[in-house]
Order: structure tokens, then sequence, then C-alpha cells
């Protein structure tokens, strides 16, 4: 057993996947689902001799341990603190990601791991978003700072741990564990509210989502969500068994290459709530707001490839709008329209559309052996295409290690009962980096910036093994 920070994460991710499937069963058989998907998945691509799945996709280590979660926080102390809790298990905040945009009255950024070990080891990501109170109307503004004001998600012991952790680097097995016990809480669901059952009602007419921030004691992890290699084949089974699964996949369509990410999910469920009384009883009512879901992560897209992406989904949703498709024929519609986007390595290898890692191939190691005698000309500039051409070099795609949270506001949406009243004043609203990092206490990495860290660092450790000047 490690307690390095790799350690850490895996073990609360597994102790988080663990009370998540107590708490929700669904997501429980949400994973059997997926496993049994993925094994036909494979047994399929090996009896058709045509490989589509990622290596990186069914590395043992990796794959069947993969989760992402979300929590939605309401302050800067609870942003900040959580900044450090996942600091302690190597988790850094990337991306920044506007909400207003989709009328939510929050923004993000997803705490993971940024080495390409790291995430090797596990890549346990979480998506986390926090509360714009200067897009709330006054009202609702007071009400939610009243009830955020009374509550501490962390348990005294988590922020002692905290700084035990800071201190001096890492924490004993011991402190390791009482961590994770106590970081469990802070994502735990408590069914009991900390406002009045019209307290809660007043933030819900504002937005679904203010209410859920709000009203509890702590910040539930709303879902958590596996990784499949065949995300169709995931939906398929979710509806033969009657699970409540959203009609529509998100994101780009099924293809040879897959990019980006593709999730769908199961409907909230809907959950008992004991409501605060002025009398200090309790008042029932419900409370939508967890869900299970799963996704297909493909190649991450470089700049240009992510433009041309965003390009293309908005043409397919104008033409959605215009001509009100749905349904099925939506997914012709998103099918036709990605034709325009190049799908094969070599062509989003080519075109600058996605990152990839180089490396030296059996022929180019074959090559250097035999040339220790008389080693290359280090002054000799070779080209990265003449590499390729030698058949010296090789590349496979990275893999996308963020969110599509706009692609997915069709989940976000299908988790909200009714329409909120703000949306007009929010979806009017600028992004707001620096307010974020403000709340934050750090900056966030740019995740173009750390998917070309990788790129040229494994093109680099190819140039120091076959000793050229440069490549
Ligand atoms: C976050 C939704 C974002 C995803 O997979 O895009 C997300 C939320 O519901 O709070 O998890
Ligand atoms: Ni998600």
């Amino acid at each position: 057993m490690t307690w390095d920070q790799n350690g850490m994460r895996a073990q609360f991710c597994h102790a988080l996947s663990e009370m998540y499937k107590s708490e929700v069963p669904l997501y429980g058989d949400l994973i059997d689902v997926v496993y049994e998907a993925d094994a036909k998945a494979i047994e399929n691509s090996q009896e058709s001799g045509f490989s589509v799945i990622d290596p990186d996709d069914i590395l043992p280590s990796r794959h069947r341990v993969e989760r992402h979660g979300a929590i939605r926080l309401g302050t800067a102390f609870e942003l900040a603190t959580i900044r450090r809790m996942f600091a302690v298990m190597g988790m850094y905040p990337v991306g920044y990601y506007d909400l207003s945009l989709a009328g939510f009255p929050m923004h993000a950024t997803a705490f993971r791991p940024t080495t390409q070990q790291a995430l090797d080891i596990n890549p346990f990501r979480v998506f986390t978003t926090v509360l714009r109170m200067e897009l709330l109307t006054e009202k609702t503004r007071e009400l939610a700072q009243k009830a955020l004001d009374q509550r501490t998600i962390f348990t005294p012991r988590l922020l002692e741990l905290l700084d035990i952790a800071e201190s001096q680097g890492s924490l004993t097995p011991e402190l390791g564990t009482e961590f994770i016990a106590n970081g469990l809480e802070t994502f735990r669901w408590h069914s009991k509210a900390t406002v009045t059952l019209n307290e809660y009602e007043q933030l819900k007419a504002e937005h679904p989502l203010i209410a859920d921030i709000v009203s509890f004691p702590s910040s539930h992890i709303n879902h958590l969500t596996p990784r499949t290699i065949d995300i169709d084949l995931v939906q398929k089974l979710m509806l033969d068994r009657g699970m409540p699964a959203k009609e529509l996949i998100e994101g780009p369509p099924k293809r040879v290459c897959p990019i980006l990410l593709r999730q769908t999910s199961f409907k909230a469920l809907e959950e008992l709530v004991d409501f605060r009384d002025t009398s200090d009883s309790h008042v029932k009512g419900s409370h939508t707001a967890r869900f299970g879901e799963v996704e297909q992560r493909g190649y991450a897209l470089t700049r240009k490839g992510r433009h041309l992406y965003d390009q293309i989904l908005e043409q397919v949703n104008s033409k959605a709008a215009e001509k009100g498709v749905k349904g099925s024929d939506y997914d012709e519609l998103l099918e036709t329209c990605f034709h325009d986007f190049p799908d094969t390595l070599s062509s989003l290898h080519d075109r600058g559309l996605a990152y990839f890692s180089y490396k030296i191939t059996p022929l180019g190691e074959k090559t250097l052996r035999s040339s220790v005698e008389s080693p290359p000309d280090t002054a000799a500039a070779v080209s990265l295409q003449d590499l390729l051409a030698q058949g010296t070099i090789a590349y496979e795609p990275l893999t996308y290690e963020d969110f599509l949270p706009l692609s997915a506001g069709g989940i976000f949406n299908s988790n909200l009962g009714s329409v909120s009243l703000s949306k007009k004043l929010i979806m009017g609203a600028d992004p707001d980096l620096d307010g974020f990092q403000r709340l934050l206490g750090a900056c966030v990495a740019d995740e173009f910036h750390l998917y070309e860290e990788m790129q040229k660092r494994s093109l680099e450790v190819c140039r120091q093994t076959l000793q050229l000047q440069t490549i």
C-alpha cells in the first residue's frame, strides 16, 4: 500500500465509489453494465480483427478504476479548501468552464492529475463548480449567503490533517486513512436540509442548481462516472434493462478515431428530504440531484481541432433548431456534419488537429543498436516527417482528460425539473476567470498547454535516445 499522492487518490476514488454505490444502487448496476459492454466490445474487436480500441483504454491499471465525479460549492472558503484537499491527492485545477453560457449561475474547474505517469496510475478527476453570487437576484443572494454562512462542509479533523499534510509534505498511513474517512464526509449525501421548505422553494424557483448547492450541510457528490470503451453498447444495455437512460449520447458521433468525450446518463433520483421547520421539527419534501453517468474518452484535440469541433457542432445545433430535428434524426445529422472532421490517425496528426505521444519503434531501436559503433551525426537536422517515414519513430494519440460541460448541457438540463427564472440574466454574463481564481486562491492550468507539453516531452525523449541535435 503506498501513501504517496497517487496512492491516496486511488484509495479515495475507490472509497468514494463504494460509498456512492451504497447511496445510489443504480450506480452499482451501471458499473456492471459497463464491465459487460467492455468485455463484449473487446471480444467483438478481436473477432473482427480490426481493432478500434485505444490501447490506453484497456490498460488494466487505469481503465477499470477510472472515474470522474462532480461537486458544486458555494463559497471561496469551500473552493480554496477543496483545492488543498485535492492537492494532497495529486489533483490540480485544470481549465476554466463558464457555465453561464448554459444559463447556470456557476463557473468551474476540473481537479485532476497532470502528468502522464500519474494519469496512468489513476486519472480520478472531479468537476468542481462554484456559485456566482453576483449573478443571483438580491433576495436569493441574501438567502443563499445566510445558508452558506452557517455550514462547514469539512470535518474539523480534515482541516487539521490538511495543515499536517502541507507542513510535512505527506501523511503517514494512519493519518492517510483518517484523511480518506474524513474527506468522504464532505461528499456524503445528507437528507436533512439546512433550510426550510419555503426557502428551498424560493432558491429553486430562481434556479434548481442554486437550491442544490445551498440547501444541504455537505457538497454531496452528484454523480460518479465510469469510463467505457463502447458507449453505444452501454446505452443499448441500459435501455434493454429498463434503466432510466437519457435518450441521446452527448458529444461527437461514433467515429473510427474517437475524439474528446461522449457521455450519456440516467436521470436523477427523486429523494426524500427533511426540511427544517421554524418550530425545530421537520417537514418532508423531495429533491432531485444525484444521477449516474457513463463516458467514452477519445483523443485530445489541439486548439485548431477544438475550433473545428465547435464549428461543426454549432452547425449541427443551428440546423437541428431550424428544422426541429430530434432523436435518431439528430444523430444522423450529427454524423453527416462530422464528415468534415478528418477520421484517420494520419490526417489528425498531419493537419495538427490532435495531440500525440511519440516513441521509438522496434525498428528504430534495432537501427539504434546497430549504429552504436558508429554514432549518428548529432549535428544532423532530421525532420519529424523523415523519422516517421523511415519508421524510426511512431505516434499514438493522447487521451482527452478534461470535460465538455456545455455539450453535456443536455445532461444538466435533463436533470433539472423546471426552467430558471433568471436564465436570461445569467446567459448575458461574461466569463470571469479572474474572479474564479480569486475564490480558488490559485491559478488554473491551461489544458492545451498541458497536452502540448506532454507531446513535446515525448519527442524530446526520442531526440535524446536517437542522439540528434534537433528533430
Ligand atoms: C457538473 C457537470 C459536468 C461532466 O461530465 O461534464 C460533468 C455538474 O453536474 O455539477 O460532470
Ligand atoms: Ni460528469
